[in-house]
């Protein structure tokens, strides 16, 4: 009996959306010592020395800086936890969020 080939069917194309992204922002402020700053930098956001530096300068000279863009999630944790780091120490650095335009 002949064997009946089906042409293999093409593939529907489905477009899948890309999750809004949404900034970490460290705040300047007047006490939190640079070394901390630096220190919580490279913890909470795997940066190395140099990046952490250049980002806490940043925001040092004027006034913020961005330290990176996730999903709206991990952007809430990761400044919470960060902000939560320099609470347990007695220092009043801030990390924020907001939406990527
Ligand atoms: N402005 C702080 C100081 O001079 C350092 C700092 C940088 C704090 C960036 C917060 C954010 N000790």
């Amino acid at each position: 009996m002949p064997e009946t080939i089906t042409p293999p069917r093409v593939q529907d194309v489905v477009k899948t959306a890309r999750p809004p992204l949404h900034k970490v922002i460290l705040l300047n402020d007047d006490f939190t010592p640079r070394g901390f700053v630096v220190r919580v930098l490279k913890a909470e956001f795997r940066m190395d020395e140099g990046a952490a530096m250049r980002v806490m300068m940043t925001a040092h000279q004027r006034g913020s800086c961005v330290v990176a863009v996730f999903t709206r999630e991990i952007a809430e944790e990761k400044a919470t936890r960060a902000t939560d780091m320099a609470q347990k120490e007695g220092y009043p650095l801030k990390f924020t969020t907001e939406p990527e335009d």
